[in-house]
């Protein structure tokens, strides 16, 4: 297909409570949107970065300047475009994996709509629903962390994970453990908030009898990773540190995780997002879908993804009411403490474009050749 041109949409969605990790506290959600015109159809994309550079380097200008002055005259410059070749298409930028694969899903959208494809059946999905957790942000008291686990336990959720940080986390994890008793499985996401000293510290977790713990330190950081996995019982999985195939294979053969979080985001699309789920699967290291409060149009990507067979773990893709009010495409809603994999061509859902002008944050910035 040609890409004949490229609409940017910036729009905040109030979150339905704040969120607060290690890295800060979000009220509401800044999101970058991908609107592609193409000779076969149209596609929406959108963006994970925050509109802080606080998760990782990438950030939302940052994107959409990458993306106006960089990505797009490579898109706009092939005469014959596969959502393959973008690897080799982008290859002349380094990184900005973010802005990159914000692109790629709406290649990905317009070229899977245009030929009657769902995401799931491109991808390689084996299953038509997936299990669901929660993440839970850090909360101002433990008792106002109790109320809402609870509120998530109630709508079955099949895993919570809670955000900890130094000062946040043996006491809240104790109780969340208490309340919800030894089978419903709890995982922890430090979001790279302690350094190596702390590994004493960290052992203390083992006796909440955690699935994982989730990145307690620096992304570049491998070989703490490496030294708590030898000291700990609880499993050490990484997010922040996996932005490739290479470092996900070099990761799990020196012992720094043993579980793998995938966001396509952050690792630059879908498709170097299956290359890192079949990597996994070939070293048989479970993998599981993370989450950054995507809209309707994010979470149906993610959700296709996380139905591929290395998919063994709940991911972060809770349903749509976890994070919003209103989404922005028909809502996913929680059955069973599952979401239904959608089936439709594309990502299966529809933009409302309409939300999309009323939530604006900019004037729409349109792109062409
Ligand atoms: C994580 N997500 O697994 C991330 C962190 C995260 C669901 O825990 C704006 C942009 C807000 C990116 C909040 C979850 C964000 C964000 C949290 C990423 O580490
Ligand atoms: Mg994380």
């Amino acid at each position: 297909m040609k890409v004949e041109s490229i609409t940017l949409h910036r729009i905040g969605m109030p979150l339905v409570r704040p969120f607060e990790t290690s890295f800060g506290r979000e009220t509401e959600r800044d999101v970058l949107l991908v609107h592609l015109r193409t000779d076969v159809g149209e596609g929406w994309g959108e963006c994970v970065a925050g509109s802080a550079p606080s998760y990782s380097s990438e950030y939302v200008d940052g994107c959409a300047r990458v993306i106006e002055h960089h990505l797009a005259p490579l898109l706009f410059r092939v005469p014959q475009l596969s959502a393959d070749d973008l690897e080799r298409v982008f290859a002349p930028v380094v990184g900005h994996r973010m802005a990159k694969a914000a692109l790629e899903a709406a290649v990905l959208d317009a070229e899977l709509r245009a030929s009657g494809t769902s995401f799931a059946r491109y991808l390689g999905a084996v299953r038509s629903e997936v299990d669901c957790g929660v993440s839970v942000g850090i909360s101002p008291s433990i008792d106002e962390l109790l109320t809402e686990v609870q509120g998530y336990v109630d709508a079955g959720y099949r895993r919570i994970k809670l955000k900890i940080k130094p000062g946040w986390d043996l006491e809240p994890v104790r109780r969340v453990r208490d309340l919800i008793g030894p089978n419903l499985a709890l995982q922890v996401d430090a979001n790279t908030a302690y350094s190596r000293d702390d590994i004493a510290h960290l052992r203390e977790l083992d006796a909440a009898n955690l699935l994982l713990i989730e990145q307690p330190f620096d992304e570049e950081d491998i070989a703490s990773h490496v030294a708590l996995a030898r000291a700990i019982e609880t499993p050490v999985c990484l997010d922040e540190s996996i932005v490739s195939v290479g470092v996900a294979i070099d990761a799990i053969e020196r012992g720094a995780t043993s579980i793998v979080n995938i966001k396509p985001g952050r690792v630059g699309g879908y498709l170097p997002a299956v290359a890192i789920h079949d990597a996994c699967v070939q070293r048989t290291v479970p993998v599981w879908c993370g989450g950054m409060l995507e809209t309707g149009i994010g979470r149906a990507m993610n959700v296709a993804l996380a139905a591929l067979p290395g998919f063994t773990l709940p991911g972060d893709t809770s349903a749509s009411d976890r994070y919003y009010r209103e989404d922005l495409t028909e809502p996913f809603v929680l059955s069973n403490g599952r979401l239904a994999v959608p089936t439709g061509p594309g990502s299966g859902v529809m933009v409302r474009e309409d939300l999309v002008r009323d939530w604006a944050l900019t004037p729409a910035l349109p792109l062409a050749p």
